[in-house]
């Protein structure tokens, strides 16, 4: 697909709902008792993946487009599906559910695509092991014998919210309190809508405590517009002259906002209006206007609250004057693809100035860069992020594969090209 040019962007846009919240608003009114009613959910491929793995498990699920309504029929009510479970290329979904299998009455088999095959398992697995699960394999296709668990003490070795959520959701199957050390605060999406919900949790600050639960109470969850997604409208905004883009009912919580901050350290003129809380979650409407951006470094504690959105942040270095350096960000390498080999490879088409190191890359931005012809690895934030890229490159780029933004933002390109174009 050859990549439209746009010039000075204008006009207001509604990103789809949260793709994490959709998964877990999906997962707990599953295992609700009663009716859950969601409102925003992302209809995207990732989000569909789990739909489907819990209907084949006997949970009623009607779909009507972003009205999503779960028939919940309790943390005991699940049904021991028929075939293997398939979680597409959603990686939160197969480490969700290995938390929630573990501990049921019956075995399960999960696998996903070839992307999902070689993403690392073992960091659930393993510490669900120590609450005395048995799942086979470190790779997919995992194999879960169900199993009564015991609750544990764990320091967490990768600050990942999928390793903490599969063991907050073993504890609440778990005989004993369950107790979970973050490095560093990763999203607590799973933690405020459980605690909605009537499930006996509580934070302290790194520290997760989750006992036993005989019930989670029916919540109605208005999933807000994913500040992930957002964040290819917060680059193109910023980097692209005689721009302004007001983007609307964007998630704001604090675990995720890593890009906003970052943004404004740059330099970006960008403003937050009409904060809210909407349904325990903060939202807010965003506008950013095309910006003289600096470099800057990235580490440390905020690389969690901003992983997803590293390769559009590195896309805004290549147009901010002088070295980006970003670094603690080795869990890019386990997402859909190695997230830092393919930045590096793909903005060295176009003469960027970039270097990868063992945990990051050095971008020396403010140069002027060319188009060309990308490859996505079948990766959605890839996609988008090169999208955005080739914007200010000079002449021509395309994509070999346009169709893998289904996973989190399937109508992309037209909010994208439906932007006001001067
Ligand atoms: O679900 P998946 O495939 O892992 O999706 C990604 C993404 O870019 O959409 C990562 F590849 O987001 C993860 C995120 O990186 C979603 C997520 C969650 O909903 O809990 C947490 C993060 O992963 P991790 O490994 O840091 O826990």
């Amino acid at each position: 697909m050859e990549i439209k040019k746009m010039r000075g962007v204008r006009g207001e846009i509604t990103v789809p709902g949260d793709k994490s919240i959709s998964h877990r608003a999906v997962m707990l009114g599953a295992l609700a008792d009663g009716v859950t009613h969601i409102s925003g959910f992302l209809k995207g491929a990732d989000c569909l993946s789990t739909i489907d793995c819990f209907r084949a498990m006997g949970i009623d699920i009607e779909v009507d487009g972003d009205n999503v309504t779960v028939h919940g029929k309790g943390l005991y009510g699940l049904e021991k599906p028929e075939k293997m479970l398939y979680t597409g290329n959603s990686g939160t979904t197969t480490r969700l559910l290995c938390g929630i299998l573990a501990g049921q009455p019956f075995d399960t088999d999960i696998t996903g695509d070839a992307s999902i095959c070689k993403r690392p398992m073992g960091r659930v697995t393993k510490p669900l092991a120590l609450m005395g699960a048995e799942i086979e394999n470190e790779y997919c296709p995992l194999h879960i014998h169900g199993k009564k668990l015991h609750g544990m003490e764990y320091n967490m070795t990768v600050a990942s919210a999928q390793v903490k959520t599969a063991l907050i959701l073993a504890g609440l199957y778990a005989e004993g309190d369950t107790i979970i050390h973050e490095i560093e605060k990763s999203r607590d999406h799973t933690e405020l809508m459980l605690s909605a919900m009537g499930a006996d949790l509580t934070v302290d600050g790194l520290t997760i405590k989750v006992c036993k639960t005989e019930k989670l109470t029916p919540q109605d969850v208005l999933v807000p517009g994913d500040i992930s997604s957002a964040a290819f409208f917060l680059v193109l905004g910023a980097i692209m002259p005689d721009s302004e883009i007001l983007i609307k009912n964007v998630g704001v919580n604090p675990t995720r906002t890593g890009i906003i901050d970052v943004l404004n350290d740059m330099g970006a003129d960008m403003e937050l209006i009409n904060e809210r809380t909407a349904a325990g979650e903060p939202v807010a409407d965003i506008i950013i206007r095309s910006s003289k951006l600096h470099g800057t470094e990235i580490g440390g504690a905020i690389i969690p609250r901003l992983i997803d959105e590293l390769p559009v942040i590195a896309t805004a270095a290549v147009f901010a004057e002088g070295t980006t350096v970003i670094r603690d960000a080795q869990e890019l390498k386990v997402k859909e693809t190695n997230r830092i080999r393919a930045v590096v490879d793909e903005f060295t088409k176009c003469g960027i100035d970039i270097e990868e190191t063992d945990d990051g890359m050095i971008i020396h931005g403010g140069k002027p860069i060319h188009g060309a012809d990308f490859v996505t690895y079948g990766d959605h934030r890839m996609a988008m992020s090169l999208a955005i890229l080739a914007q200010l490159a000079e002449g021509a780029s395309t994509l070999n594969d346009s169709k893998c933004v289904e996973v989190s933002y399937p109508t992309f390109f037209d909010d994208f090209y439906g932007l006001e174009n001067n």
